[in-house]
């Protein structure tokens, strides 16, 4: 019960969240850019970032975005202790955030015996796909003196299996990774760190210890609900242009065992256990180089099954000025989103949409794709 009333509380606030400018967000509701690829040059995940020079400037996001929020408002970050640079890309169709990491650090600390497993350089992503806010670790239906890290608590577990990782999803990532362990998900559901809801690829060739550059790249799905139980019970959040998600990222940096800060987009760290505190984020459209100058495509909806009424949708790219639909019963259309009644039962075998404009011309056609029964 307890699942399904927060399940309840989740969509009705993601509702505020897509019917306006209803969302709280860190940066003042700054929105930064998700990058678009086009489905012919998503990244292949090799360490490679090649596959990423087609991204503009204007996603990429440095170290000049980052504070120290833990030690101090503000502290500056010395780009000669720290510097990196995070880019994400989306590609339309896939719930799916890609990521790419580069970082020089003076000091990769990894490696070491370390029983707690956090004394390693961390890079930290948190994603809230339906920008639901609201924590995802510490649950506010317990007092925080009931909670016990070390398991022991009852409601400590209980606050683990039935509640943490709700809202959000934290990625924990170790750059680089020991003992092939990449990254620890700060929630009750590992298998979303599991190939196909994620993947990653590392190039770097220092030791412990030394400085040097790192290439992190991968992705992520997002998750409206993301249970212990796995993935066939999750919700995949469902990714559209435009939509607004929520994100950030937050660098843990050791050198020699000392951490040297946590520094982090939203300029609070709380964004690591509370889903409010993230950054928006737009799944922005293609860059303009990378549309067809002229391509025609089509939707359709079944509008009424007895009257055989279904409604199209012209959703075509490029200059239109003339749209041809061929309904394929001897019937024809020159409105851009027609509504038409086809009069005989069965399946409708082929439906055209043509168009026309100073590019040229494009046709759309589905086969036995309409059926009125
Ligand atoms: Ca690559
Ligand atoms: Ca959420
Ligand atoms: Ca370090």
């Amino acid at each position: 019960m307890r699942f399904i009333a927060l399940m309840f509380l989740t969509v009705s606030l993601n509702a505020a969240a897509q019917s306006g400018v209803n969302y709280q967000t860190a940066r003042d509701g700054r929105i930064f850019k998700v990058f678009q690829f086009p489905q012919d040059r998503m990244p292949s995940i090799d360490g490679n970032p090649d596959d990423w020079s087609i991204v503009p400037n204007s996603y990429r996001y440095g170290t000049g975005e980052l504070n120290d929020t833990e030690d101090g408002m503000g502290a500056m970050i010395d780009p000669a202790d720290l510097n990196v640079e995070v880019t994400i890309g989306w590609v339309k169709g896939l719930n799916r955030i890609y990521f790419l990491y580069k970082a020089y650090d003076d000091y990769w600390d990894f490696g070491r015996f370390n029983p707690n497993g956090y004394l390693n350089d961390i890079f930290e992503i948190v994603v809230d796909g339906d920008l639901s806010g609201g924590p995802f670790i510490s649950n506010p239906r317990y007092k925080k003196d009931e909670l016990k890290w070390d398991g022991k608590s009852k409601a400590y577990l209980e606050n683990h299996f039935s509640f943490s990782g709700y809202h959000a999803q934290n990625y924990h990532i170790y750059t680089p990774p020991v003992n092939n362990a990449w990254v620890l998900i700060w929630g009750s559901q590992p298998w979303i760190a599991e190939f196909p809801q994620a993947n990653y690829a590392y190039d770097y060739d220092f030791k412990p210890g030394e400085s040097g550059h790192l290439i992190l790249e991968g992705w992520i799905t997002a998750y409206d609900y993301a249970p212990y139980e796995g993935p066939k019970y999750a919700i995949e959040s469902r990714f559209s242009e435009n939509k607004i998600i929520g994100l950030s990222w937050s660098i843990l940096d050791f050198d020699g065992g000392q951490r040297e800060g946590h520094v982090n987009l939203s300029h609070n760290v709380n964004m690591v256990k509370d889903a409010s505190f993230l950054c928006a984020f737009q799944l922005m459209p293609k860059e303009e180089e990378w549309l067809p100058k002229l391509k025609a495509e089509w939707t359709f909806k079944i509008m009424d099954m007895d009257r055989g009424l279904v409604s199209f949708h012209d959703e075509s790219v490029g200059p239109v000025e003339k749209w041809t639909w061929d309904f394929g019963d001897g019937q024809t259309s020159g409105e851009q989103h027609p509504i038409h009644q086809f009069s005989e039962k069965g399946v409708h075998k082929v439906i055209t949409l043509t168009i026309e404009g100073p590019e040229g011309q494009s046709k759309r056609t589905r086969y036995w794709e309409v059926m009125i029964r």
